[in-house]
C-alpha cells in the first residue's frame, strides 16, 4: 500500500522523503490534485498539520509533518535500510548532518534567497549576514567532504539525503557557479549526489542558476506575502538594486569564443571524432596513426589529467558517476575538445586519468572557469616530442589494457 504525501511536486522539503522511499522502496506517493495555497488551507489538512504547512505525510497511524520526521519515517520503515548507517555513532552523525543541514545551510539560503523572492522584506543587513553564515557552513562541509565521498561512512544515508535537498534550492535558485566555486568538494558532493539514480529519479536534471534572482520589488513590503513553493523563475534585475553580490552576476552580452578567432587548423575536429568513432577494427593502425597524421601541434594541445582524490574513489558506481557527471558538464566544449577519461584498477580505490585534445595552447578559459570539474584533476601538457608520453596518449585513447599494470574497471570518451 502507497502512502501519500501531501505536497506540490516541485518541494525540495517532500524531495527528502521521495528519494528516502526510492532507497527503502517503501511506495510514497504524492497525493492527486494537490493545490498549493488552496489544499493546504482545507479543514481536513489543518487536521493533519494545525499550522497548514507542507509536506504532510499520511500514513495508517496517523498524519505526520516536518519533512525532517517524515523522511525518518519513511527510512525506518525497512527495517534492513542502510541510511541510518550502521552503529550508534553513525547513528548520531547521521543525525548532527541532517541538524547542519537544516539549521546552517537551509536557513542561511533562505535568509538570503526568500527575500530576494519578495516572501519576506529585503534587508540588506541581514542578506549579508545570511551569506556569511552560508560561506562559514559551507566551508566547513567543504573541509568534512575533502577526506570523506558521504557525510557519514562509506554509502549515502539520509544526512546526505536532506543535505543535498536543501544544496539543491540553493543550487538551482541562488549559489551561482561564482558563489560555488571556492567550495569544490562541496561542487563535487553535490553534483555526485544528484546524479546518483535514486536521486535523479526523483529530481531529474539538476541545473545550477546562472544568476541571483533580483529583488523582486513589488513584494519587498512585510506583511501579506506568504512563503510560496519555490517558484521557478525569478524577474528580471532592476540594475540600481543590484547589491554588490549580485553585480558580477549581471548578464553581459555574449563575446565571440575566442577559440574561433585562433588562426584556422589543419585538423578537422569532427573529421578525428569521426574516424575514432567509426574504427571497429586495427584501431592502432586505423584510429590512432590517424590520430598522429591529423594531429596539428600548432592549433591544439594534449593534455594528461590525474584525478586529485582517487583515494575517495572507494565506491564502484560513484566513481564512474562522478566521471559520467565530468563529462556532461564539458558538453559546452564539443566543438573545442575531445577526452578519454580512463577509471582504472580492478578494486579500490579507482584511479581516474584521461586524456584531453583542445583547440588552441592552453585549456581553455571559458572550461576552466565553467566546469568546476577541472580543479579536481591536475593537468599536464602531453609533450609529443617524448615517444613515451606519445605512446600514452595512444594507449589512453585506445583503451588499452592493462594501462599501467592495471585493468580498467571503464574507458568513457567525450566526442
Ligand atoms: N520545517 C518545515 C518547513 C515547511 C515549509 O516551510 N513548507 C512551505 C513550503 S516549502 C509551506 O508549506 N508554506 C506554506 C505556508 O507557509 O503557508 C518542513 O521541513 O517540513
Amino acid at each position: 500500500m502507497a502512502l501519500f504525501l501531501h505536497s506540490g511536486s516541485n518541494n525540495k522539503n517532500a524531495y527528502k522523503a521521495l528519494i528516502a522511499a526510492e532507497y527503502t522502496g517503501v511506495r510514497v506517493e504524492l497525493a492527486k490534485d494537490f493545490k498549493m495555497g488552496e489544499s493546504n488551507k482545507t479543514p481536513d489538512f489543518l487536521k493533519m498539520n494545525p499550522i497548514g504547512k507542507v509536506p504532510v505525510l499520511e500514513t495508517p497511524e496517523g498524519p505526520v509533518f516536518e519533512s525532517n520526521a517524515i523522511a525518518r519515517y519513511v527510512a525506518r520503515l525497512n527495517a534492513d535500510s542502510t541510511l541510518y548507517g550502521s552503529s550508534l555513532i553513525d547513528y548520531a552523525h547521521v543525525e548532527q548532518w541532517m541538524d547542519f543541514a537544516s539549521m546552517e545551510i537551509d536557513a542561511n539560503i533562505a535568509r538570503w534567497l526568500f527575500p530576494r523572492l519578495g516572501f519576506i522584506a529585503h534587508l540588506p543587513l541581514a542578506e549579508e549576514f545570511g551569506i556569511s553564515q552560508l560561506k562559514r557552513s559551507l566551508e566547513a562541509l567543504n573541509t568534512h567532504l575533502a577526506s570523506n565521498t558521504f557525510l557519514v561512512g562509506h554509502g549515502v544515508t539520509l544526512a546526505d539525503i536532506v543535505m543535498t535537498c536543501n544544496l539543491y534550492l540553493g543550487f538551482s535558485r541562488i549559489m551561482t557557479k561564482t558563489f560555488t566555486k571556492d567550495f569544490p568538494h562541496v561542487e563535487r558532493y553535490f553534483w555526485t549526489m544528484v546524479n546518483q539514480p535514486n536521486f535523479k529519479k526523483v529530481l531529474g536534471e539538476v541545473k545550477q542558476a546562472t544568476s541571483v534572482p533580483a529583488i523582486e520589488k513589488k513584494q519587498a513590503q512585510p506583511a501579506k506575502q506568504k512563503p510560496k513553493e519555490e517558484p521557478k523563475k525569478a524577474a528580471p534585475k532592476p540594475k540600481e538594486e543590484a547589491p554588490a553580490e549580485e553585480e558580477e552576476e549581471a548578464p553581459k552580452p555574449k563575446p565571440k569564443n575566442p577559440l574561433d578567432l585562433l588562426p584556422p587548423s589543419k585538423m578537422i575536429l569532427d573529421e578525428w571524432k569521426r574516424l575514432y568513432s567509426n574504427t571497429k577494427s586495427n584501431f592502432r593502425e586505423v584510429a590512432i596513426k590517424g590520430f598522429w597524421d591529423m594531429y596539428d601541434p600548432e592549433g591544439y594541445s594534449l593534455w594528461f589529467c590525474n584525478y586529485k582524490y582517487n583515494e575517495e574513489n572507494t565506491v564502484s558506481f560513484v566513481t564512474l558517476n562522478k566521471v559520467g557527471g565530468f563529462l556532461q558538464r564539458m558538453d559546452l566544449a564539443r566543438k573545442y575538445a575531445f577526452g578519454k577519461m580512463l577509471v582504472i584498477g580492478s578494486e579500490p580505490p579507482f584511479k581516474v586519468k584521461g586524456l584531453w585534445l583542445f583547440r588552441g595552447q592552453e585549456i581553455p578559459k571559458f572550461v576552466m572557469d565553467e566546469c568546476y570539474d577541472m580543479e579536481l584533476y591536475e593537468w599536464t601538457k602531453v609533450d609529443i616530442t617524448d615517444e613515451a608520453q606519445k605512446e600514452r596518449a595512444s594507449q589512453m585513447i585506445e583503451d588499452a589494457e592493462p594501462f599501467e599494470g592495471e585493468a580498467l574497471l571503464d574507458a568513457k570518451c567525450f566526442k
